[in-house]
């Protein structure tokens, strides 16, 4: 009996070691393709070892699959915690702000990207380890091909550099896209686009029109989007720091302004309705950026919103930016972005502006609509 027992413990001691090797060795085959690093290592066995002990959990938690099942993207490995080299940087302070002179921090715990609060060698280091990619969306419908060259010119300069980038063109008009050189890793798609006769149903579409690609063709080839309007120029460079869930620019026209000031739709008849005593800030739709999923669930809402809307045969005072904004004050970014990142010459440069990395491109909006 008691040799019974003896063989089934060293049975036992045996299944427990091949386990942990089999643990160990998927740890190896996630890491394979990049160059060994015993933190990298060990960072990749926790988290293997995290997941396959709970994996019945997770397996369980219906509402959350349901949203990450939605597209490719999502479901790619857990990528272990980056693990950063030797860097040699200005240390923070606890006492001592980096910008004392603008907010940095929203009651939500979301940083208001402003130049001079960020390292950004830090943030790239992070960021390249998980070897993602990025999708620029812009719609150049009609007139607004004009635009192309100056913004593609531009973004091959200061966007994104070092990264993977596909442009995605929504456009009636494909032969307008310039045949420009773009540097490695960058492409260019063109999207056919609805030329509306009203340029509001344009703007409007923006929104269906990127739910619906998402979920086709975004989703399976890039992990962020970048969405921007087209009559505008990089100026400075926009790396990774605009990357987060969701991150949203405070509009250039209403940084300081009162509240109750801000343009929200006002009308409760709207789905787009911002009662007058909510709202954190107006943030513009010129530039905003997003997982692949975040981006979707943000299209989508505002899409279903502006359908609504059509029904009741009305439409929401700043277009796709109002339903825009209604979803930004119940879904909070994850990020603010400063107005640098969309700004326009006209409004001067205040002192608490050290950078203007995409700026407008001045147009006659009658000329240019009709
Ligand atoms: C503001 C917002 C814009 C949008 C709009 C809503 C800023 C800087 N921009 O822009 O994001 O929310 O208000 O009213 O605050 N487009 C075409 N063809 C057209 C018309 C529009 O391709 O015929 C596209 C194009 O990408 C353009 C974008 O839609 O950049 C926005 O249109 P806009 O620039 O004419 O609107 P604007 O300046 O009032």
């Amino acid at each position: 009996m008691n040799q019974w027992k003896k063989r089934g413990t060293v049975i036992f001691v045996v299944f427990l070691l091949l386990l942990l090797a089999s643990i160990w060795f998927h740890a190896v085959l996630k890491n394979s393709h990049r160059p060994f690093n015993f933190f990298r290592f060990h960072a990749a066995f926790q988290s293997a070892r995290t997941s396959f002990l709970f994996s019945e959990k997770t397996a369980g938690d219906d509402a959350s699959n349901e949203k990450a099942d939605c597209h490719n993207s999502l479901n790619k490995d857990m990528l272990p915690f980056p693990y950063l080299p030797r860097m040699i940087y200005e240390k923070p302070q606890a006492m001592q702000q980096r910008r004392p002179d603008v907010n940095v921090l929203t009651p939500w715990l979301a940083p208001i990207i402003w130049e001079g609060t960020y390292n950004y060698e830090i943030l790239n280091e992070e960021f390249k380890q998980g070897n993602y990619s990025i999708g620029l969306v812009t719609f150049a419908i009609k007139k607004y091909t004009r635009f192309l060259k100056e913004f593609l010119t531009t973004a091959e300069l200061y966007f994104m550099l070092g990264h993977c980038v596909h442009y995605y063109i929504f456009t009636d008009r494909p032969q307008d896209i310039p045949n420009i050189t773009l540097k490695e890793n960058r492409f260019i798609h063109a999207i056919n686009a609805v030329p509306h006769k009203r340029w509001q149903d344009i703007l409007f579409e923006r929104m269906r029109n990127i739910q619906i690609l998402t979920e086709e063709k975004f989703s399976k080839e890039v992990d962020y989007l970048v969405s921007t309007d087209i009559d505008m120029k990089f100026n400075d460079y926009v790396g990774v720091e605009v990357l987060g869930n969701l991150a949203v620019t405070i509009h250039l026209g209403y940084y300081g302004s009162e509240r109750s000031d801000f343009p929200y739709e006002r009308r409760q008849v709207s789905e787009a309705y911002i009662p007058k005593d909510e709202g954190d800030f107006y943030y513009s739709a010129a530039f905003y950026s997003g997982t692949v999923k975040d981006m979707y669930l943000l299209a989508k809402a505002c899409a279903e919103g502006i359908d609504k809307d059509k029904q009741k045969g009305i439409e929401a005072v700043w277009h796709e930016e109002s339903h825009f904004n209604k979803y930004l004050l119940y879904h909070k970014p994850s990020k603010v972005l400063s107005p640098e990142y969309t700004w326009d010459n006209n409004y001067g440069t205040p002192s608490f502006l050290k950078k203007k990395c995409f700026i407008a491109v001045p147009k006659n909006h009658n000329e240019i609509r009709n």
